[in-house]
């Protein structure tokens, strides 16, 4: 990296989903490395920024790019949100013609020429990681140099598309700072933005379907358990975050760092409830058990079929008595389980789909998404779907949907239909019970996590003195627990008896001063005792640090009107099946299309 830093050099980093996620609240999020690079770029002294476009109109994205007029486009370009992207770069190209669009990201890494020969609105592509290239590229343009200069990319010159040359991976990933550390937004739902973390880059692994190992590599980097509690204490203390998403491929690949992580969590104090995606062959139960300790309330596995040979189809690297076990633990230690699931490859069959109907209905997942096989690019199936097909990169032109189905014969639709309905069903009838719930308590110990799924469990039974006495537990254990005394108050406040509920409450501003939640409850009971500045003040709080909190909302609406209404009651913390991380982001519809047989595409609406 060259050494030239100026300050009012700005660049914009600007994400856009799909027309059809703008209402989906997680695909509408920007991905978060581009937040990475936002917090590398402003800690050397640039006006960078993140904007995120998905839910504004084409007119105010321009309106947008004028007032800021950057002199740096960074657009994240995948698959699924391919139009949109584009389309960014031609409204900023409009704008100002001499702007500098770079974009990057997997499709636009993994088909870097063919992305700069169709879209001359694109000067250059950022091949694979993203920090070092554009703090590189931001400083040479800054001092007027020449992006032919910096490694890393695929470049527009006036003699045509030139690669300037590999660029090494970050070896040190605990020198990137935090995105929350340095965070300037347009457009970002900064709370929910700021949940998804991660921790490792690259998989081990290497399924058909999946870029991970082509875009990051097969050898994984992990940032430090400190570099990462470092992280969650900042978010908890500047931004009060008692809730996050750990969003590596395969969060628990190194055991011993992963249980560090854990003892390192539950030793900070931080009042944490996380979940995380991984492989069934990366836990066990000792892992299971501190994952749970430390407030682990969900994992996701990608399980793709209950079925060996489709299993061995994908090049899954798994084997089902591994599926079978990591399920079984996981239910064991008293975590919700979910579980990722694929239909429509070629060679399935009715057995197979038998199978995996099988498998769902004899490990009940909380949750689970099921997609028919898709095609992307930098996958071993993109390049054997090309071969099959007689096709080549310039079918992503010629369709707008978001991937390119494998199959979309009747049996593979029936498959997946059969398949999401069995996912359903099972997430209906998944809850553990009180007798489960009691032997998790048993197996992990007295921690917060799994005592507040006992208490949880008996609220929901009506059984409010046993809940209380869960939650009680939990404050024997740490007095100053957040969620004993979130839960205490909010049985106090629901039981007619405000007082305790505020005292209760209070202890929760205490226990995380940040947290919007604590101040909004505490502003209802406050309300409740007819303390209404008092409660005023509370709710303001809450939407200072949370625009979007809606018992602040409704409680400031309440007072004014001098209506009582009902107790706030606490919303829930788990990931309701239909809508959490791996049930929402975008179904997969058949309304894609099929690969083509050297037959055009028909277009359809896309942003
Ligand atoms: C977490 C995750 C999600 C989360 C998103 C959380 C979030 N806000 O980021 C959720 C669950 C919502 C999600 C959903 C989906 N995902 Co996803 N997801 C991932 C995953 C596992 C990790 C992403 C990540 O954080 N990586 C680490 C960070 C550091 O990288 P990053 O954010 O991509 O940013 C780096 C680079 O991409 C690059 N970069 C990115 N943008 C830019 C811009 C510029 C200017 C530059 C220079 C560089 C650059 O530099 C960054 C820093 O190094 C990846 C696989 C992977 N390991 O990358 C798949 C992945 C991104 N997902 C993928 C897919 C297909 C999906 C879904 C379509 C799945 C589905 N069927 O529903 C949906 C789509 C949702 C949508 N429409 O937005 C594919 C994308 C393939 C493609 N070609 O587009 C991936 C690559 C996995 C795969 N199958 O190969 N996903
Ligand atoms: S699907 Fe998961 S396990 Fe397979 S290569 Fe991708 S990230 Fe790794």
């Amino acid at each position: 990296m060259s050494s030239a830093s100026p300050s009012g050099f700005r660049v914009l980093l600007a994400y856009r989903c799909q027309y059809g996620g703008r209402n989906d609240f997680y695909t509408r999020q920007m991905p978060v490395g581009l937040g990475t690079i936002n917090a590398l770029l402003r800690s050397h002294g640039f006006d960078s920024r993140l904007a995120n476009f998905s839910r504004f109109r084409w007119s105010e994205v321009a309106q947008t790019l004028r007032r800021l007029r950057p002199r740096v486009l960074g657009i994240s370009l995948f698959t699924f949100n391919r139009g949109a992207a584009v389309k960014i770069s031609r409204v900023a190209r409009a704008v100002d013609p001499g702007i500098f669009v770079v974009a990057g990201g997997p499709h636009a890494t993994h088909l870097a020429e063919h992305v700069l020969s169709r879209n001359s609105c694109i000067d250059a592509v950022a091949v694979g990681e993203g920090e070092a290239t554009m703090l590189d590229l931001s400083r040479t343009l800054a001092a007027g140099g020449d992006p032919g200069s910096v490694a890393g990319l695929v470049l527009r010159t006036p003699g045509g598309l030139r690669r300037t040359g590999g660029r090494p991976p970050i070896q040190d990933l605990d020198l990137l700072p935090h995105p929350a550390a340095h965070f300037e937004s347009i457009g970002v739902d900064r709370y929910a933005q700021l949940e998804f973390l991660i921790t490792s880059r690259g998989c081990p692994a290497r399924c058909t379907f999946c870029s991970t190992p082509e875009f990051w590599g097969g050898r994984l980097r992990y940032r430090s358990a400190e570099h990462v509690l470092d992280e969650l204490r900042f978010l908890q203390e500047r931004f009060g975050h008692v809730t996050v998403s750990f969003r590596d491929d395969t969060f628990t690949a190194d055991k011993r760092r992963t249980i560090d992580l854990c003892r390192r969590i539950i030793g900070s104090g931080l009042h944490l409830l996380w979940d995380c995606q991984s492989r069934v062959n990366a836990v066990d139960e000792e892992r299971l058990l501190w994952m749970r300790r430390a407030g682990c309330q969900h994992i996701q596995y990608g399980v793709e079929s209950g079925s060996e040979s489709v299993l061995r189809e994908l090049n899954k690297g798994i084997r089902m008595e591994q599926v079978v076990r990591a399920c079984e633990l996981t239910r064991h230690v008293g975590m919700e389980l979910s579980i990722y699931l694929i239909t429509g490859t070629h060679g399935e069959t009715r057995r197979d789909v038998a199978a995996t109907l099988r498998l769902i209905r004899r490990f009940r997942p909380h949750d689970g998404i099921v997609s028919p096989l898709v095609v992307y690019p930098g996958t071993a199936l993109y390049e054997e779907t090309k071969r099959r097909k007689g096709c080549d990169d310039s079918i992503w032109e010629r369709s707008r949907m978001e991937g390119l189905l494998v199959r979309d014969d009747p049996e593979s639709i029936l498959a997946y239909r059969q398949v999401d309905t069995a996912l359903r069903a099972a997430a209906a009838s998944s809850a553990y019970s009180l007798e489960e719930l009691e032997e998790h308590k048993r197996r992990v110990g007295p921690f917060a996590a799994p005592l507040l799924s006992c208490g949880e469990a008996f609220e929901v039974a009506g059984d409010r003195e046993r809940a209380a006495r869960e939650y009680r537990e939990i404050l024997s254990g740490n007095p100053s627990s957040l969620w004993g005394h979130l839960r205490l108050g909010n049985l106090a406040e629901s039981g007619g008896d405000p007082e305790t509920a505020a005292s209760h409450y209070r202890s929760a501003v205490a226990a995380v001063p940040r947290y919007h939640l604590a101040h909004s409850l505490l502003g209802s009971a406050l309300r409740r005792m007819r303390r209404n500045e008092d409660a005023e003040k509370e709710f303001l709080q809450a939407l200072e640090l949370y625009p979007r909190d809606r018992i602040a909302r409704r409680g400031l609406g309440l007072l004014r009107r001098a209506v009582p209404g009902p107790p706030a009651r606490i919303p829930s913390f788990r990931r309701k099946p239909g809508t959490g991380l791996t049930s929402s982001p975008s179904r997969p519809s058949f309304l894609q299309h099929p690969i083509p047989d050297g037959q055009p595409f028909r277009r359809d609406a896309g942003s």
